[in-house]
Formats: structure tokens, C-alpha cells, sequence
């Protein structure tokens, strides 16, 4: 005899349990390589004896919530320097000139910046930073522009900057090519904006894994030349950053990172845009009547395929829809 159907709510709350337990293991992963000043600081936060803990898990299940499973508290987004939710939409659309033959040159200034950043409260890591934030600027371009990044290296080790996408090999920013620069100093990248698209970029400095995960990464979009796509110009200028049609459209950029906090090679945090647990504390709002478009970049180093995975859990999680 066949059981009878489950109805939605029950649905509903199955579905729930399985996210929650996904979330877990991701949250268990944060929970390992903590040391004795995290734990300090974990107690200001009101951290808790085992007797205490038992009384959290049973409020949350009550409340159906995931607080006994995220950390506590949030960072210090002052000190840091950047703020997780900011880094959704703060592109970073540079300086737009003109040649003499009225081409438009859109130039950027990066620097490569040594700093310590808070990763989950209490929990600080030793990065390597693109203007002093991880991930760096969100870099964002019109198809067809003549791009000119400044950078300067004001950190500790040789660092380059290797976009991708199309250029000249002397713009590459790999071993053996200009583009490397020691302490101190300034090498100018040149190419133009080709093509459209969501590309990521990141130092090429070897041991490129080392580079990539002290945080030397960021987002690289070309949005496309409506003029240029005259079949699609209706997606085209939905996608150019400014005009009416974009305005439409709810943009974000997520980066998925993770930290390797004790250095053996596998990682300990894992993130988007950086700071672990923040989008479960601050979920992301969004208008139902807007349709949302992710630039989502994948910089994790180590194991990349398990945070792909949980990535679309999460988002699943924390996008909030605003009546
Ligand atoms: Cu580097």
C-alpha cells in the first residue's frame, strides 16, 4: 500500500533540513584551526560552555534558524577596509579619457598591498591584497576600450597582475614577462577590452597557488558594445553598466574564496567575498519585479570543486526576496 502524499508544508520543511545540513558542513569546515586569540576574542562575542551550547541548539531548532552553526559575531569591517555585502556592486570603473582619435582610454590603478584581514570575527589572516581588499576592485569595462591599469607593488614579494582574456603576451603578467614587478616597483598593463564577459584576474607570481590564495585575485567584466551585437542589442545594453535597461537588473559580483589559516595546504574557510558565514548574517535583498544577474568567479585554491557545490546551497539560502 502506497503512503499517502506529503503536503507542501511537509515539502517544504524536507527540503529546509536537507539545506541546513549542507550549510553544516560547511560551517564545520570554519570551526577547525581556531587559536587561543580567536577563542578570546569568540568569548567577548559570548562564546559558550558546553552546558550553554546545549541551550543554543535547542533555541535554534525551535526557531528553525542555522545560529548555532555560523560564527559568532561579525568583523570589523572599518579595520578591514571592505564590507562583504559592498563588495556585491562596488565596481570599480577606473578613469574613461579619449586618444586624439576620440577612442575611449579607461585606466585603472592597483596596488599590491600587504595587510592583515579579518576573515571570520576573530579569525585574522596575513594577506596579500589588490588595493589593500580581498578580493580585489571589481574592475568593470565597455567592449572595445583601450585599457590601462597602473600597477605598483608596495607589498613584500614580486607580484604581477595576469588578466584574462586577450592580449599580448608582454601584458600577460606571467613569469618570464615584465608584467612581474618587484617591491617598490611600477609596470603599466596595456590592452584593449576584449572580450565581453565575466573574466577573472589574479597575480602569476609562482608559486601561483601561494599568490592567488594570500588574496591576490579579483573580478574582471567587459560588458559588451550594444553596437557591436546588433542581433542581441537588447541583452547587450541590458548588460552595459549605466544605461536604462541595465537599471533593470540587480547586478552582483560573488568570488568564492577560501583560507588556508594554518598554512598545511588545505583550507580551513571558505567564503564569498571573503569574510565566512557573513551572507547567512546579512542576507541579501533583492525585488521580486528585478530580474538578478551574478557574476559569480570561483578563486578557491587547494579543493575547488567542493565549494562549487556548496556555493549553490548557499545561494539558494541567503538571496531574500523584498516584497
Ligand atoms: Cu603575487
Amino acid at each position: 500500500m502506497k503512503n499517502p502524499p506529503k503536503n507542501l508544508s511537509e515539502n517544504l520543511v524536507d527540503r529546509r533540513s536537507l539545506l541546513t545540513a549542507g550549510v553544516a558542513l560547511v560551517g564545520g569546515s570554519t570551526l577547525a584551526g581556531l587559536n587561543s586569540a580567536q577563542s578570546a576574542k569568540a568569548a567577548e562575542h559570548g562564546a559558550v560552555a558546553s552546558s550553554d551550547k546545549q541551550d543554543i541548539i535547542r533555541q535554534s531548532n525551535d526557531k528553525k534558524s542555522l545560529g548555532n552553526m555560523i560564527t559568532v559575531g561579525d568583523v570589523d569591517t572599518s579595520t578591514n577596509g571592505f564590507d562583504a555585502s559592498e563588495m556585491l556592486s562596488d565596481w570599480d570603473s577606473g578613469v574613461v579619457t579619449k586618444d586624439e582619435s576620440g577612442r575611449a582610454i579607461r585606466t585603472f590603478e592597483i596596488e599590491a598591498i600587504d595587510k592583515e584581514i579579518e576573515i571570520a570575527p576573530g579569525v585574522f589572516f596575513p594577506a596579500w591584497t589588490y588595493n589593500g581588499r580581498v578580493p580585489g576592485p571589481t574592475l568593470r569595462a565597455t567592449e572595445g576600450e583601450k585599457l590601462r591599469i597602473i600597477f605598483k607593488n608596495f607589498g613584500s614579494h614580486p607580484h604581477s597582475i595576469h588578466f584574462h582574456g586577450i592580449h599580448s603576451a608582454r601584458m600577460d603578467g606571467i613569469p618570464g614577462t615584465p608584467g612581474v614587478i618587484n617591491p617598490g616597483e611600477e609596470f603599466i598593463y596595456e590592452f584593449n577590452a576584449t572580450p565581453f564577459g565575466c573574466h577573472l584576474y589574479h597575480c602569476h607570481v609562482l608559486p601561483l597557488v601561494r599568490h592567488m590564495h594570500k588574496g591576490m585575485y579579483g573580478a574582471f567584466i567587459v560588458d559588451p558594445d550594444p553596437d557591436l551585437h546588433p542581433e542581441f542589442a537588447d541583452v547587450a545594453k541590458s548588460r552595459l553598466l549605466g544605461t536604462p535597461q541595465n537599471k533593470q537588473w540587480r547586478e552582483f559580483v560573488m568570488i568564492m574564496n577560501a583560507f588556508d589559516t594554518n598554512f598545511d595546504g588545505e583550507n580551513e574557510f571558505y567564503a564569498i567575498n571573503t569574510v565566512a558565514h557573513h551572507f547567512m548574517k546579512h542576507p541579501i535583498k533583492i525585488e521580486k519585479s528585478k530580474p538578478v544577474r551574478i557574476y559569480l568567479v570561483n578563486t578557491t585554491e587547494f579543493d575547488p570543486i567542493i565549494p562549487s557545490i556548496y556555493t549553490v546551497i548557499f545561494l539558494i539560502i541567503t538571496i531574500m526576496v523584498q516584497h
